[in-house]
């Protein structure tokens, strides 16, 4: 069956591409259609601002192993931004909390509507965010390369926000499509109406924050979809267990970002004998560590506190569990486990100290989560001071100490440097500028950002990819500009 909305003409069962069998819901595929155009001009308002005829994107056209994405070119407000949940266990169980072993959820039991709401409007939340933090990226892209990844992950944040509005119009009635348009209304960095978490309103001014930000927050995503992946509620448990497989291209425009930085610095330190390479066009190492401090940092604010009854509620209601649940060996309860968090010792006592302590199990799950994050993140750090040694140099980049640049959790009442140690506000305000981008950095970082839109070319200050997107060379004409 087609359906043609009134007015706009379009074919909204071919314009909402989907396996959720939309058109058997009227009421639904209804309110869909009517928040479609939102969207759309929120796009166009929002979204990247670099004008583009087409981009070679990969769209999500199903949620099979095999064949889910189709590339081709496309122009970018005609993606199909569609609804994938991944196939239906039928037989799914709840796998942990105190409705493990009962039945999944295929609604949302009243009892723990707001609560999932609640998870649900965060998640949407970022995702526009991203969209908005990058829209000026296209126009300093270091090559079309970069653009069209750019635009690939801008579509799928995209299409990660209609994953989340089909859930809160689907499951949550009248509250959930206002839900939906307030997820239009918020915007990055606004006064009156901010995104909701602390680093979705940061800026991402140039193209070394693009892969801090790709590298470090949208690992966070990954991590949380990870969470709720686990959800007793199916719909969403599906719906995020499809959002990861796309989470991936992000994960690797972040980390081959990286690599390719700092590869790029690497041979100007080593060619020049120098680690002077700010005037050769690159970013000196000490640079890339100050960004590294603040996207980390940042970042880690988003798992929110080290303690947290939310997250133990979370948890025994089945809303959301752990990182990797099914393979962890205890009873998937936790009601009688203790757990070591992070914490401040005899804060606000002259014997301040940074430590840990023994909490309930249940409310220490974002520490828990977070520890599983950090580990990751430390891969790429590890792979960065790979390239690093095999150019023979001595210099490392690092992770700062958990308890650096916190405005959440335990430390956000404290200074403390990279390496852990607590800090006066007034050493703070003096050494600060050694550890994070100061305005001088900052003026560097973007001095560089000169655009190379011309095929097969590259910027100064980053290396070439080692490959191209699904197949192709890396001079292929991955984006038309207008
Ligand atoms: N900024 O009990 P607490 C992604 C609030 S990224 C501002 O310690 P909880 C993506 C908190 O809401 C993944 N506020 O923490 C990446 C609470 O407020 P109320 C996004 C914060 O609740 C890149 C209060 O502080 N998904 O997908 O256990 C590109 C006390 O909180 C922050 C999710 O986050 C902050 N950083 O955990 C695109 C999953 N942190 O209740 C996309 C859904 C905490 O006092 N969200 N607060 O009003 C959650 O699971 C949890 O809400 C959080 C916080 C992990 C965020």
């Amino acid at each position: 069956m087609t359906t043609v909305a009134g007015g706009t003409g379009a074919d909204y069962t071919e314009k909402i591409p989907n396996n959720v069998d939309l058109h058997e819901d009227r009421r639904l595929q209804r309110a869909l259609e009517s928040w479609q155009p939102n969207f759309l001009s929120w796009w166009e308002s929002m979204g990247p601002t670099l004008p583009t005829q087409d981009v070679y994107l990969r769209t999500a056209v199903n949620v099979g192993r095999e064949g889910w994405a189709h590339f081709d070119h496309v122009p970018m407000r005609d993606y199909r931004w569609g609804i994938f949940l991944a196939e239906r266990d039928p037989g799914r169980r709840i796998g942990f909390g105190q409705h493990m072993g009962e039945p999944a959820w295929q609604q949302v039991p009243g009892e723990y509507r707001a609560e999932l709401r609640r998870l649900i409007v965060i998640q949407g939340d970022t995702e526009p965010a991203s969209v908005e933090q990058q829209r000026n990226l296209g126009a300093t892209a270091p090559s079309l390369y970069d653009l069209r990844n750019l635009f690939q992950v801008n579509v799928e944040e995209g299409r990660h926000l209609w994953a989340m509005v089909y859930l809160l119009h689907a499951y949550f009635g009248r509250d959930g499509r206002e839900e939906a348009e307030e997820l239009l209304h918020r915007n990055s960095g606004s006064a009156d109406s901010p995104r909701i978490l602390g680093a979705f309103n940061e800026e991402t001014p140039d193209w070394l924050s693009f892969f801090m930000f790709t590298y470090f927050t949208d690992r966070d995503g990954k991590y949380q979809l990870g969470t709720l992946k686990e959800s007793a509620f199916d719909p969403l448990s599906r719906t995020c267990e499809f959002m990861l497989k796309e989470e991936a291209h992000h994960m690797m425009v972040g980390t081959t970002g990286v690599d390719r930085v700092v590869e790029r610095t690497a041979q100007l330190m080593v060619e020049h004998d120098s680690d002077e390479v700010a005037a050769r066009g690159a970013i000196p190492l000490p640079m890339i560590q100050k960004y590294l401090n603040f996207h980390y940092s940042v970042s880690l604010d988003l798992f929110g506190g080290e303690t947290s009854t939310n997250v133990a509620n979370y948890y025994t209601a089945g809303l959301k569990g752990r990182w990797s649940e099914d393979r962890r060996k205890d009873d998937h309860k936790l009601a009688d486990d203790a757990y070591l968090v992070d914490a401040l010792i005899d804060a606000g006592t002259s014997k301040q100290s940074i430590g840990q302590t023994e909490v309930s199990a249940l409310t220490g799950l974002n520490t828990d989560l977070r520890r599983e994050y950090i580990a990751d993140c430390q891969i790429g750090v590890n792979r960065w001071n790979k390239i690093l040694a095999e150019a023979g140099l001595p210099q490392r980049l690092k992770l700062p100490h958990v308890a650096f640049n916190r405005k959440v959790g335990a430390f956000a009442g404290i200074e403390a440097s990279p390496d852990g140690e607590i800090l006066s506000a007034d050493e703070w305000q003096h050494r600060s500028g050694q550890w994070l981008p100061t305005d001088v950095d900052k003026t560097h970082v973007r001095s560089l950002m000169r655009p190379v839109h011309e095929r097969g070319k590259i910027a100064s200050w980053i290396a070439p990819p080692r490959n191209g997107i699904n197949g192709k060379p890396f001079d292929y004409e991955y984006v038309h500009l207008a």
